[in-house]
């Protein structure tokens, strides 16, 4: 058998993009796809693979022991989690379990992380999925102030904050009449008080419509579904308000001054099948008055829906046709837009068509005016409107003046210039958007660039998180890992700087250099209450049925080496780890009782079980943790 046969992934690696153009990625989307006709687009640039070779050889590698220059925190899609990479390296460091099971963390097993995750009346999980797509940190003064990152849930609509000093979730919260929460994004500052610099709030978009008393007595008249925009206090994570809207929500940008959160619409229609999202030319950038939502909220003119108690106000066109009250703002947007972003000056928002070839640019001080009755038209917020190419979905900007966005179709990342945009939208004929294109490996979803979600946008790196790999990698059966692709974007070209390889699915990501984050290495044994402080405090309480058994960890034992319960017992174990060394963690497995989980150096964690299954039961440290972990372990008898 030639090599080809065994491995058709390894001859094809310098394809052309154009190979896949017209296949699976576009089928089904082309129909709606407008041409793209703008000549003075510059060519696209050759196949990245042989694209820095010569003296950049080592610039974008992080030799062993030496640290990386930036994190990379993702989505995971369907995995239900979130990730910690390093760049430019494209180490994977960490999986924060948030809405899935894990059994190295012990998430959804132990009882500290069930209660954050939520539970039934008898006491199992609620839901064992997640769908995570957005992430996004809490801000001080417009940029990031390594408190919080908020990510969402889309199955179940729920939005979950993770510690960024522990890097754990710490709280999830589910959003009321919510179907397809998409996309989240903080606030920057408060729209009333600006003394108030740092984030307060979430906005929360949800992608589908559903009838509002969703009860199984109103589902065949789909004109009636309806939509929700949600507003979450970042403290509490209780949810503030919520307003109603025409159509959908889809992506989530916030203003720099706190004053309007936005979503793209593209299902205008709320048409129950993907050929009714599709009927008109124009959907939408909705905006959100906050201040005049929480008036409206205060003076009580809200309803609430569907036993929930959250205030919702109105927000739909008909309700909203006076911009001096006006709680929203609908911007008309080419087709199907998908992904909102604000640029880092504060200015701008790049909303993309999708199934136009342009990127829209609407000014952020017009849709103030607009609100103060002084702009006729919400469409005449919209300051530019480049034709960039096919597919265009979510923009990055480099702090310099250019944005970069991402052609699903087309398989590239498009480079342009804000102001060459704007005066090519008023008419000047010698002003060119599109500044460079750079073809990517395969049909990308989002792209981003370092810190550009923030006014310290650097320029420095954009990174390519693309739907399909194909023939990147080494094949490993059907399921094919996705690429993030690394570009330098510090110079007037683009150059592809490395592939990496991810676990599908990663839908958005953050960069943030390594000195805005700062991570506790050790807990502090007294933020637990229920620390067993001492391994002489090891005991087995007993209260009826109820058992509690005290226990410790450190190196190489555990505080008690057999303790005896009863068939039919409750028991909780009760665990700390009392070594105190950085990284010194240990874990505790219980065989045929499915449980399983880790202790950090300090850390305290318990699980509870009915002791069902009479018998001896080796509990073993599962976590590689001196010479004698092989012989850390205690007995659980249960007597019959
Ligand atoms: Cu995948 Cu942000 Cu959920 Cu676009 S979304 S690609
Ligand atoms: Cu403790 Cu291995
Ligand atoms: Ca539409």
């Amino acid at each position: 058998m030639s090599d080809k046969k065994e491995n058709p992934g390894q001859d094809s690696v310098n394809v052309s993009r154009r190979h896949f153009i017209g296949t699976t990625a576009v089928a089904g989307l082309a129909v709606g796809v407008a041409a793209c006709n703008d000549k003075s687009a510059a060519p696209a640039a050759s196949a990245g693979s042989s694209a820095h070779a010569g003296a950049d050889v080592g610039k974008y590698e992080v030799a062993p022991g030496q640290l990386d220059e930036y994190y990379s925190f993702s989505s995971g899609g369907h995995s239900g989690e979130m990730r910690i990479y390093g760049l430019p390296s494209g180490r994977l460091f960490k999986r924060i379990p948030v809405f899935n099971m894990d059994c190295l963390v012990g998430w959804g097993i132990t009882n500290e992380s069930k209660k954050i995750i939520g539970t039934k009346a008898d006491g199992s999980l609620k839901y064992h999925t997640g769908d995570t797509h957005h992430v996004h940190p809490s801000y001080k003064d417009g940029t990031y102030d390594g408190r919080y990152i908020f990510v969402n849930d889309k199955i179940h609509g729920r939005l979950a904050r993770i510690r960024m000093d522990t890097m754990e979730t710490d709280k999830i919260t589910e959003l009321p009449l919510v179907q397809g929460f998409h996309g989240v994004f903080p606030d920057k500052r408060d729209p009333v008080d600006q003394a108030i610099n740092y984030t307060t709030r979430v906005f929360c978009g949800a992608e589908f419509s559903i009838p509002l008393d969703n009860n199984g007595k109103n589902m065949n008249d789909t004109k009636d579904y309806r939509s929700i925009f949600s507003c979450v206090d970042a403290e509490t994570m209780a949810v503030r308000w919520q307003v109603l809207i025409d159509g959908n929500c889809d992506l989530v940008a916030t203003s720099y001054d706190g004053k309007l959160a936005c979503t793209n619409q593209y299902n205008t229609e709320n048409g129950a099948h993907y050929e009714d999202m599709m009927t008109v030319e124009q959907d939408a950038c909705l905006f959100f008055n906050v201040a005049r939502i929480e008036e409206a909220v205060k003076a009580g003119k809200f309803k609430t829906y569907g036993g929930s108690k959250v205030p919702v106000v109105d927000g739909t066109k008909a309700s909203n046709a006076d911009p001096k009250t006006a709680l929203t703002c609908y911007v008309p947007i080419p087709k199907n837009p998908h992904g909102v972003n604000a640029s880092p000056d504060g200015k701008y928002y790049a909303c993309s068509g999708k199934l136009s070839p342009t990127a829209s640019l609407i000014e952020h001080a017009l849709v103030l005016k607009w609100f103060d009755g002084e702009l006729k038209n919400p469409r005449d917020a919209v300051v530019a409107e480049p034709e960039i190419g096919l597919g265009p979905l979510h923009t990055g900007f480099d702090g310099r003046g250019n944005a970069y966005t991402t052609l699903f179709l087309d398989s590239q990342i498009v480079k342009w210039n804000v102001e060459a945009a704007i005066k090519s939208y008023k008419g000047d004929k010698s002003a060119k958007p599109v500044v460079d294109r750079i073809d990517v490996q395969y049909q990308p979803g989002h792209g981003f660039t370092s810190m550009g979600e923030t006014k310290d946008a650097d320029g420095k790196y954009f990174l390519s998180d693309n739907k399909f790999s194909k023939d990147r990698f080494l094949p490993v059966g059907p399921l094919h890992p996705e690429t993030a692709q690394l570009i330098d974007i510090s110079g007037d070209k683009m150059k592809l700087v490395a592939d990496h390889a991810v676990y599908s699915e990663p839908h958005d990501s953050i960069i943030i250099p390594r000195s805005l984050v700062r991570t506790r290495q050790v807990y502090d044994i007294n933020d637990f209450p229920n620390a067993v402080k001492d391994a002489k405090d090891c005991r087995v309480e007993r209260k009826g049925k109820k058992v509690t058994v005290y226990l410790t960890s450190q190196a190489p034992t555990f505080g008690l080496r057999e303790w005896t319960v009863k068939r039919g017992d409750e028991v909780t174990i009760i665990l700390t780890n009392l070594d105190k060394v950085e990284d010194l963690t240990h874990g505790f497995a219980i065989p045929k009782y499915d449980i399983q989980f880790i202790v950090n150096p300090q850390e305290t964690k318990s699980v509870t079980f009915i002791a069902d299954k009479p018998g001896v039961y080796w509990c073993y440290c599962t976590n590689f943790c001196h010479a004698l972990h092989l012989e850390m372990r205690s007995r659980m008898l249960v007597e019959a």
